[in-house]
């Protein structure tokens, strides 16, 4: 499943790139039940009517993030799979995601675009339930990482639909070429209890972006310096999506010692 020349030179000049039907559907409804499993249980306080006083809770390693609305005790949902912003930290914890990362289909695409040798770093669901889900606002990825330089074609987000994503339910948006922009990132902004880093929006033409609508089993690749957003979702369908990030080892680590990250490869 590596890229085509063409699609590879889409990725570069755009800084993302659609790949169609990557995922079956039965492996999209297994890594829905998965989530579900730790949502339903991380998060079972709120049948009892409960809130949790942090907006993220743990269960067995795996963190959730809620929805601010259900935080807040504005919005009730019967269903805890439907009440989580965020749940992240799976690899290492879940074994299905661990595969998943590891998964040739996935590591083929990434390398196609990094080169053969990279980290895994981060992997994290985006849920928008229904009604609520609140929006991403405009950012770019890198400078959120403990990783130098910001600069282009050196991290790949995997963004992997869960759900068929439309621009009703809050597709993935992007400013086509912005990853070569440069570091527009400015300061940290709220949407009610969630943090985001913002950028300059006085960049940004959103007239400029092209909303990538996708099937639930599409990838959309991007570059870790290209402008994104993504819209609340006030539509009565959720949209799942998990995201795994990768980065080339010839980024440099800030952390602390090592980094702390399985470096993965990919045999041609
Ligand atoms: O899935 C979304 O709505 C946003 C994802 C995103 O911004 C990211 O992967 O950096």
């Amino acid at each position: 499943m590596s890229l085509s020349p063409e699609q590879k030179a889409q990725y570069e000049r755009e800084g993302f790139l659609a790949v169609r039907e990557v995922l079956t559907v039965e492996e999209v409804q297994a890594i829905r039940d998965t989530l579900s499993t730790y949502l339903r249980a991380g998060l079972d306080m709120l049948r009892r009517g409960e809130v949790p006083e942090s907006d993220s809770v743990t269960y067995q390693g795996v963190s959730i993030q809620l929805e601010p609305a259900v935080l807040s005790g504005k919005v009730r949902v019967e269903d805890p799979a439907f009440a989580a912003r965020k749940i992240w930290n799976l690899y290492g914890n879940d074994e299905l995601v661990t595969r998943l990362v590891q998964d040739e289909r996935i590591l083929s695409l990434v390398t196609s675009v990094l080169g053969d040798e990279v980290w895994f770093f981060a992997d994290k669901a985006l849920l928008k339930p229904p009604h609520i889900g609140v929006e991403k606002p405009w950012h770019q990825d890198i400078p959120y990482f403990p990783f130098e330089p910001k600069a282009p074609y050196l991290h790949v987000a995997v963004w992997i639909a869960l759900d068929d994503a439309t621009a009703e339910n809050g597709c993935m948006q992007y400013i086509p070429g912005s990853h070569l922009w440069g570091n527009l990132t400015t300061e940290t902004t709220w949407t009610e209890s969630v943090a985001h880093l913002a950028v300059d929006e006085t960049r940004i033409d959103p007239s400029q972006a092209v909303l990538v609508e996708a099937k639930a089993g599409d990838i959309v690749l991007h570059d870790g310096m290209v402008l994104h957003y993504s819209a609340p979702n006030r539509s009565p369908y959720p949209r799942w999506a998990m995201i795994l990030d990768f980065i080339s080892v010839r980024a440099r680590y800030t952390g602390e010692g090592q980094p702390p990250f399985p470096r993965l490869r990919y045999a041609r």
